[in-house]
């Protein structure tokens, strides 16, 4: 599948599994989201030794690959390439997007943060696939961020050449509005995570996004 079809009204889950909050192991978790119609998973822990993400990873991959998802591992391009991952995530500080590209090889999808129009623009000359957004409005998880708002975000989708995926408080109220942006696919942790039933909440996401824009 090409890289716009999909992230064409994608709904993207990182699931975390550092966050104090969740209701279930990560594997639980990587269940429900992918029954409720999760389109792309990324897997995240800053804290989690190598030997458990690996196993933990192999596992998810074989559940996402079973739902006909895809599967995204966040910073660590050693466990996204051990366990044959589609694609890494990386952030401004993390490592450099060639020698990401150099270790998984032109098939795999890269996505690079973005927290401005500076960096957006920068990132539409790298050797990347897409590009996150954000945060768009206060986010919970990232409080440290200052948002870019509903202006900034269109700003980015308009320069983009690449899919743009909005992050940073996302919930189902404000979903519409991030979405008549043009963005392609949205991303969300808390609204999901947080959720006592996370497979009703990813089919609310996932309807609002079958709208379209
Ligand atoms: N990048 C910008 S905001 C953010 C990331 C990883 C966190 C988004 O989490 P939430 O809980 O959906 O606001
Ligand atoms: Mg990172």
């Amino acid at each position: 599948m090409s890289i716009n079809r999909i992230f064409r009204q994608a709904l993207y889950v990182v699931l975390d599994i550092d966050l104090p909050y969740l209701r279930k192991d990560p594997l639980s978790l990587a269940e429900d989201l992918l029954r409720g119609g999760v389109d792309i998973l990324q897997l995240r822990s800053k804290f989690s030794p190598g030997k458990y993400l690996f196993a933990l990873g192999k596992k998810i991959k074989k559940i996402v690959r079973k739902n006909k998802a895809i599967f995204i591992i966040n910073d660590r391009v050693d466990i996204a390439k051990i366990v044959e991952a589609d694609g890494v995530h990386l952030g401004q500080e993390d490592l450099p997007v060639d020698f990401a590209r150099n270790m998984l090889g032109k098939d795999k999808i890269i996505g690079l943060s973005t927290h401005n129009l500076a960096q957006a623009r920068r990132a539409q000359r790298s050797e990347i696939d897409y590009i996150s957004a954000g945060p768009v409005f206060k986010s919970p998880t990232k409080p440290e961020l200052k948002p870019i708002g509903i202006e900034g975000l269109k700003k980015i989708v308009k320069i983009s050449r690449l899919p743009v995926v909005a992050i940073g408080g996302i919930n189902p109220d404000n979903l519409p509005e991030v979405l008549g942006c043009g963005v392609d696919s949205v991303a969300v942790i808390s609204s999901i995570l947080k959720s006592k039933d996370i497979v009703e909440r990813v089919k609310v996401f996932k309807q609002l996004l079958s709208y379209g824009y």
